[in-house]
């Protein structure tokens, strides 16, 4: 399946080590085919058993959260931080509540994350944690004495200089609050463990912005460099409307494109008059799932049960920015049909193996996220580099760096892709930029 005999054997024995983890057998399969000709190329990459350790975490640890929630009722979770490289920094990464996680999910994240955040430059490895938890529905007592248990183990693995938590699905400034809070009174420290802090402790501007405005940016590096276009007159789907959603959707605005369609895990508003992010904004503000609600303020906009369908609208641009595998084949087959000139991942691995492939051999520009989404942990290592000062930055520097570091990455995966195989494959570059950085450390580093 690849050209690199040395990959196909390791894939097939990773295979076979972790035969229950679809998702980080996926994240693998997806970085070994863009790696290719670069293994194939140079044997120092098989002689130290780099691909071996890039693809192994350092460290997982897993534990026991035990909470009571406002019936008096004990409640047992998983938690889970997957500690997966430090050759270039701290570990660095997100943590998600989510009933769907579990190890194989986690391991996806901590790889993605690692070449992520070689990509934005910044001294930062990769990780991430998370639990099982789910933060739907609980009062914000329970959501406090959830985090505050899920700390009390995961304190003693991290670190200002060690692992950085931060947010993901389910995890905001609410409970990075509950968690510093905690964190602070065991260690009686304010050494800045976790970003995405609110403003009054530590927080950086534009960190909860971040990852929808760097995305926008990036699209809008892709739009200038490959179409002399901007995001003018554009329409945009947008799937998810949590922190990395509706952040896309302000700046897409912004930027003078139309916002058509939003989902959430309910289904999804379509309106070809471009929806309302006022309205939007408030009612996702007050509760997680707003679709259905949107039709009482603007009856004219259709509502659909199922957020798939949502690839079956036309549009210019597509940003799936809510989950793992949520646009399928048959989704990117309908946005090419329809005349899709630009699909940017603004989530994690959210377009399956086979849609990305369909995507790559049709007429269309695909960004993975590992470079699109990279915004978010940028601006976390900047709320690092103010944190370590001890001196907080304005938001039009924050922004203007954010900006900077998303274009650098762009160049960065546009000039490897150019000079390895198409110039538009920017998943050949993205990952080949971020590993090239991750080798050379641990190549500098020894064997270890
Ligand atoms: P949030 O929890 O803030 O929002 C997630 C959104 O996705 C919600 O609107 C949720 O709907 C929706 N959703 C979940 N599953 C589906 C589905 N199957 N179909 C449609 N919508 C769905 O998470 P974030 O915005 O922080 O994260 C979103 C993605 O971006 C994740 O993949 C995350 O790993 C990635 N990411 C996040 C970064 C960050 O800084 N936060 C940085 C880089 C990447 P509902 O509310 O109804 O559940
Ligand atoms: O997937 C991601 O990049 C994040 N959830 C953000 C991680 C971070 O450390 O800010």
């Amino acid at each position: 399946m690849f050209n690199s005999k040395y990959l196909n054997e390791l894939f097939e024995a990773t295979k076979q080590r972790n035969n229950s983890q679809p998702e980080y057998l996926q994240a693998v399969e997806e970085f070994f085919e863009a790696m290719d000709f670069i293994v194939c190329n140079d044997p120092k990459i098989e002689k130290y058993a780099i691909m071996e350790r890039i693809i192994e975490p350092e460290r997982i640890v897993k534990f026991r959260v035990t909470w009571v929630d406002d019936k008096g009722v004990v409640n047992v979770n998983r938690g889970y931080r997957v500690q997966f490289n430090s050759a270039i920094g701290p570990f660095k990464g997100g943590i998600r509540f989510h009933p769907s996680v579990n190890e194989s999910i986690l391991k996806f994240l901590g790889f993605e994350q690692t070449f992520k955040n070689a990509l934005t430059g910044l001294p930062l490895g990769g990780g991430k944690g998370g639990s099982d938890f789910d933060p739907k529905g609980k009062s914000d007592d329970e959501i406090m004495r959830f985090c505050q248990n899920f700390m009390l183990e995961l304190y003693r693995h991290i670190g200002p200089d060690t692992d950085v938590p931060a947010g993901d699905i389910g995890v905001g400034f609410r409970e990075i609050g509950f968690m510093y809070g905690i964190f602070r009174k065991i260690k009686n420290e304010n050494t800045g463990v976790l970003t995405g802090k609110g403003l009054t402790y530590g927080g950086s501007l534009v960190r909860k912005e971040a990852t929808g405005y760097g995305l926008c940016y990036f699209v809008s590096e892709m739009l200038k460099v490959y179409r002399n276009d901007n995001f003018e007159g554009k329409t945009v789907i947008i799937s998810g409307s949590g922190k990395v959603g509706m952040h896309a959707a302000l700046k897409t605005q912004e930027l003078g494109g139309k916002v058509i369609a939003m989902s959430d895990v309910n289904g999804y508003v379509h309106d070809e008059n471009g929806l309302d992010l006022n309205i939007v904004k408030m009612l996702t503000e007050l509760a997680p799932e707003f679709t259905q609600q949107y039709l009482e303020f603007r009856p004219s906009a259709i509502y659909n049960s199922n957020p798939t369908n949502m690839w079956g609208i036309p549009c210019d641009i597509a940003l799936p920015c809510a989950t793992q595998n949520e646009l399928p084949l048959e989704g990117a087959q309908k946005l090419v049909e329809n005349g899709c000139i630009l699909v940017a991942e603004g989530a994690n691995m959210p377009t399956t193996i086979d849609a990305t492939k369909y995507l790559q051999h049709a007429d269309i520009l695909f960004a993975p996220g590992k470079a699109a989404n990279a915004g978010g942990v940028a601006v976390s290592g900047l709320e690092m580099s103010q944190n370590a000062q001890h001196y907080p930055w304005s938001y039009a520097e924050v922004d203007q760096k954010l900006e900077i570091i998303m274009s650098d990455i762009f160049r960065k995966a546009y000039s490897e892709a150019r000079k390895y195989t198409d110039h538009r494959n920017l998943v050949v570059g993205a990952n080949i930029a971020g590993f090239m950085r991750v080798y050379q450390a641990m190549l500098d580093q020894g064997i270890i």
